[in-house]
């Protein structure tokens, strides 16, 4: 590593890119993966058959959207439906329909880091179901709470779905729940999806398709810092790299040089050095089981009031409450 001059970040983006290539071992944060290519990346995975969670999630909602959409009228009166990291909405838009058609009284208030993301979910919901009052609100999880923290009295339902919670560490995710938790009113429920521990072959697949999206998503970060901050990563020479640990359930993703190499980075004014097979750690997708979930949820103040499940137990839904 070689600086030349005092670096000012202008953004987190170069902050974190600058500390996490200066650090050793080596990582950068996965919630830099979408941009507008990562974001079609990763409608590319949630298509692919390896990647089961989608179609799981997917099933537990179309086989008990009943009961769920039940469960998020039951105080009655207007609510709230705040989705962080919504994606593209697929499987939400099964339990907006229903709460549409069944003339629920709620604001739908979809979050997200990418506002791409957001854009394209607004225009497909007003063709979709034009009767759903959406607000849009672009940022992290933790900036986009603190916002929401504001003057806000609705009863709120807070949906994090999709197993965006495995990107966080066990510590950070009681970090975040203990946040969501004190947004939260008596009445208010915190919807959560988590991919389950099952076979490990299952999980690898997962993560490491043959086809090489997983592959060309998790090497996007390396293109976005190309893109954005001047670098110039070879990004064939990095091999993308999947592990997954049964016992502690977590899958960690590299990044892996495949030589000694230089790598400049304009805007930063600086340049990192990679020793042959040095890496670069991406993203861990933490899998639980119910004690996992049992032991967060204490950790945090939180009570899980109920849970759903698909045909095969590949992923729950859990209801928390205060
Ligand atoms: C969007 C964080 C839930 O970890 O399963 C998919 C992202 N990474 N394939 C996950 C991801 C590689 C995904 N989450």
């Amino acid at each position: 590593m070689h600086r030349h001059t005092a670096i000012r970040f202008e953004t987190l983006f170069e902050e974190e890119v600058y500390k996490g290539l200066t650090d050793f071992p080596k990582h950068l944060s996965s919630k830099y993966f979408y941009d507008e290519k990562g974001d079609k990346l990763f409608q590319d995975i949630m298509a692919m058959p390896e990647y089961y969670l989608t179609d799981a999630e997917f099933s537990i909602f179309e086989n008990h959207t009943e009961e769920i959409t039940t469960l998020f009228r039951k105080q009655g009166g207007h609510f709230n439906l705040i989705e962080l990291g919504a994606g593209d909405g697929k499987k939400t838009k099964i339990l907006l329909n229903h709460l549409s058609q069944n003339g629920a009284d709620f604001t739908y208030q979809p979050i997200d880091i990418s506002q791409n993301v957001l854009n394209g979910l607004k225009a497909s919901l007003a063709k979709e179901l034009p009767d759903v009052p959406i607000q849009t609100k672009q940022g992290t999880y933790f900036e986009a709470l603190n916002e929401l923290n504001g003057s806000n009295t609705s009863r709120k339902v807070i949906l994090f779905l999709g197993s965006n919670i495995g990107n966080l560490l066990h510590d950070q995710a009681i970090e975040f729940l203990k946040q969501v938790r004190a947004l939260m009113q008596e009445e208010d429920l915190l919807f959560l999806g988590v991919d389950q521990k099952k076979n490990p072959q299952t999980i690898l697949d997962a993560y490491n398709d043959k086809t090489g999206i997983t592959a060309a998503f998790n090497k996007n970060i390396l293109s976005r810092i190309n893109a954005e901050l001047g670098g110039d990563f070879d990004v064939d020479q990095f091999l993308h790299w999947e592990v997954y640990d049964p016992e502690s359930g977590t899958a960690k993703s590299y990044l892996v040089s495949k030589k000694e190499q230089t790598v400049t980075i304009g805007k930063l004014d600086f340049q990192a050095e990679f020793g042959p097979w040095e890496t670069i750690h991406t993203e861990i997708s933490q899998k639980y089981d119910d004690r996992i979930i049992m032991w967060l949820a204490e950790k945090s103040g939180l009570q899980v009031e109920t849970e759903f499940t698909d045909s095969k137990k590949l992923y729950k839904n859990y209801v928390l409450r205060k």
